[in-house]
């Protein structure tokens, strides 16, 4: 389908690095290129009045839902019906500048610059960002799309407790960002994502756009492993019940079985907690975090049903006791193809390198694929290296990808499905 003539437009790549780089000063992290916004955390409230004064400067109607979702939008009528774009601004506390953020401000940079080339728009564009993608302050991650979606209820969402002691609602009204839009929202016509890659593939490939055909299966599990806590020095080892030996199998378990099923499956224990956690006391007790996925989801199921059996044998034998809890389960998603084929096409027009691939990260977008006919457009990671503050992508990719996004949105604009 090609483009009517005279419907794309030209961004402005300078404005958008600007964005990007005034964005990531917020949450910097001393010395790095990266920063830390946590959900809802202060930095958060000050990125999200960042965008929003953006969003707000371009004559956009701006609404806030329940658990704090931002949409802007061309139209008073807000996402109904609009091409929407977006993605999020929280960051892992760890985090670099582009996971989220370029999403958010490509896309508020297609709108600018489709409001100045004065564009008669047969569907309103919309941006957006959604709360808590990252999810690692409260699981599960995607929770603000989620909840749009219709995916988890506001009441749900506004009780979770993070790992700090501290619950979404209470936050959410300290920041002044629980809003009285409807959620679920609207339903729009379509939704595109543009979003680094956070892998390797494009970058090694020497590849421009990576066209995202789907989101692979997410497993979270919080485990609570039991035993007794005792003196270092006068305990035998055959007396013990130490969770933290348990805790160290079932991490060298979780890593066995990813590289025994092979493929895509990948295994991270990425927190662990000891208590007391001193260096002369056999732990009480220890808290783990275990991140599994799969593009299959049969496999995905496999690999927790593997998972799960070795933990309690490993438990039965140490005499340890173990409680789990599932902080995330989503199955693996398929963008819609006709969305997918555009953003192709779209990018051979413009003479761009592209790869078909899923996305091993999680995204929003895989959430209103629930909703809408949706795509991702990828733009390459150098080294592959994301949830990292030396994260990076070369601003010539950023300018690319969000050349492609304007293309893919406007194309969108003239699409009946
Ligand atoms: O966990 C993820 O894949 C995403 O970064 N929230
Ligand atoms: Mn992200
Ligand atoms: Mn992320």
């Amino acid at each position: 389908m090609d483009l009517p003539h005279g419907s794309s437009v030209s961004i402005n790549g300078a404005r958008l690095v600007d964005r990007i780089n005034e964005l990531a000063q917020i949450g910097a992290i001393d010395g790095t290129r990266g920063c830390s916004r946590l959900a809802f955390s202060d930095a958060d409230l000050e990125g999200r009045d960042l965008v929003v004064t953006w969003m707000r400067d371009l004559g956009l109607t701006v609404t806030i839902d329940a658990v704090g979702n931002v949409i802007a939008s061309t139209s008073s009528d807000g996402a109904a019906g609009a091409v929407m774009t977006g993605s999020h601004i929280d960051t892992v506390g760890t985090g670099g500048r582009y996971d989220g953020n370029l999403g958010v401000l490509a896309g508020l940079e297609v709108i600018e610059a489709t409001l100045a080339a004065g564009i008669d728009l047969q569907r309103p564009l919309a941006v957006a960002f959604f709360s808590n993608e990252e999810g690692s302050r409260y699981p599960p991650d995607m929770m603000g799309s989620l909840a749009y979606v219709g995916g988890m209820s506001v009441e749900s969402v506004l009780e979770v407790k993070g790992a700090d002691g501290t619950v979404v609602g209470q936050e959410l009204e300290r920041i002044g960002y629980r809003g009285p839009a409807p959620c679920p929202g609207a339903v729009p016509h379509a939704y595109v994502e543009l979003h680094i890659e956070q892998g390797p593939v494009l970058d090694r490939a020497g590849l421009s756009i990576g066209v995202v055909e789907g989101v692979q299966g997410i497993s979270w599990t919080e485990l609570l492993l039991t035993g007794q806590s005792n003196h270092a020095g006068t305990t035998p080892m055959t007396l013990r019940r130490d969770p933290m030996a348990v805790a160290a199998a079932v991490t060298v378990a979780a890593r066995d079985i990813a590289l025994e099923l092979g493929g895509t499956q990948v295994a991270t224990v990425g927190s662990l907690t000891l208590h007391p956690n001193l260096v002369n006391v056999v732990p009480a007790h220890v808290t783990m975090t275990i991140d599994l996925r799969n593009t299959d989801e049969e496999a995905l199921q496999f690999a927790e049903r593997d998972l799960e059996k070795r933990t309690a044998q490993l438990a039965k034998a140490e005499g340890v006791e173990v409680k789990s809890r599932t902080l995330a389960r989503f199955e693996p998603v398929e963008f819609d193809s006709r969305v997918v084929d555009q953003i192709e096409q779209l990018a051979t027009t413009r003479g761009l390198s592209t790869k078909r691939m899923p996305s091993g990260a999680g995204h929003d977008a895989q959430m209103l694929a629930r909703i809408c006919p949706t795509g991702m457009i990828f733009v390459p990671s150098v080294d592959g290296i994301s949830h990292n503050p030396a994260e990076h992508t070369d601003e010539q990719d950023l300018i690319i990808g969000t050349q492609l996004l304007a293309d893919t949105l406007l194309a969108l604009t003239e699409v009946t499905w």
